[in-house]
């Protein structure tokens, strides 16, 4: 009955919010993707931040911290709309440092060049929009809110990126083929960031039904290869796809084969950089002990 009461409200489109009822299974799921997404945009500083040091201009330089600092709001958001659902901040932590929740497959790929941190904005960061608009209308409350919040961050984080592949193409040669190299690596991993096929995809079919995730994996990778592809060829860049090619019938890009084993790879721990990612968080998380006691015996002192 209480289900029912529940579906009945998912299906006319209002919000579940922290207190109300909800099944088991939709408080798992929601942590689960919640958590990750937050994991994501934290271990995602990391890629970028490589970069900071070494950013070609003060311009560029304050652009890119601004960015990586918005990352770190982004998870901190998520990480707040994720304990409204009864979990606490250091189990997250902890399920992160166990290898028990995941974070995007993206972020274990190297940035090598400073054209990268372009291809990351642009891709990157493009392709969590179009993921993040479309969560905006996620059933959950406090998640819905989050993504409203970040998807007008996420718009400015695209356009940087855009903004440092459209000069870079248009610079010097050598530029031009460092922006094309960029796209080459980036590509493949950004439209992997979407997930398995719909068919492959276990999570989806509660994901939909309870209005978690509002369009399907396939549906928002089309998505983002139709809006992409104009932006490579307006500033005189080639997407890495042979087949890919303009489908009239269906009004939208056909593209080649995704490298599945190479996704699934990275996802369980092989990719180029995992090993280095968490290591990384595990040693920020462990420096940081002392902040986190002072801050906690603060507040423990005005709260006495
Ligand atoms: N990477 O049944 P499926 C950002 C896992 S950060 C790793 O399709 P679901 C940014 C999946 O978790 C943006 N794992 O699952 C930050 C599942 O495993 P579990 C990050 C992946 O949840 C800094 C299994 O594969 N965005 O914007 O329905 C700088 C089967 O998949 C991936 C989000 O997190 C992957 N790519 O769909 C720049 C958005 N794909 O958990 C930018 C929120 C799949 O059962 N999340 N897996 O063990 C989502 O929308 C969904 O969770 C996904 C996957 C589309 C990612």
């Amino acid at each position: 009955m209480q289900e029912q009461l529940f579906q009945k409200k998912i299906d006319a489109e209002q919000k579940i919010e922290p207190k109300d009822w909800m099944p088991d299974g939709y408080r798992s799921h929601l942590i689960r993707q919640i958590s990750q997404h937050a994991h994501s945009e934290i271990i995602g500083m990391q890629p970028e931040g490589n970069w900071i040091t070494r950013a070609p201009s003060l311009r560029a330089k304050m652009i890119l911290l601004a960015k990586v600092q918005d990352e770190a709001g982004h998870g901190l958001y998520l990480y707040s709309a994720c304990e409204t659902l009864g979990i606490s901040r250091d189990e997250l932590n902890s399920q992160l440092h166990q290898g028990k929740a995941k974070y995007s497959s993206i972020f274990n790929y190297p940035t090598l060049s400073w054209a990268d941190m372009g291809a990351i904005g642009w891709l990157v960061d493009g392709a969590a929009i179009v993921n993040q608009v479309s969560l905006q209308k996620t059933s959950y409350g406090p998640y819905s809110r989050g993504m409203v919040k970040i998807c007008k961050e996420e718009s400015f984080h695209q356009r940087q990126g855009y903004e440092i592949m459209s000069e870079m193409a248009n610079g010097t040669k050598e530029q031009k083929e460092m922006a094309q190299d960029a796209l080459n690596r980036f590509w493949w991993p950004s439209i992997m960031m979407f997930g398995p096929h719909d068919s492959d995809s276990p999570r989806t079919g509660n994901a939909m039904k309870w209005k978690i995730k509002r369009k399907t994996n396939d549906e928002l990778r089309q998505d983002f290869i139709d809006k992409t592809v104009a932006q490579a060829e307006l500033i005189g860049l080639k997407i890495p796809d042979p087949d890919l090619k303009w489908n009239e019938e269906r009004s939208s890009y056909d593209f080649g084969e995704i490298n599945w084993d190479e996704f699934w790879g990275v996802v369980n721990g092989n990719g180029p950089c995992n090993e280095q990612r968490l290591n990384h968080h595990i040693k920020a998380h462990e420096d940081g002990e002392w902040v986190r006691k002072a801050a906690k015996a603060y507040a423990e002192k005005q709260n006495s």
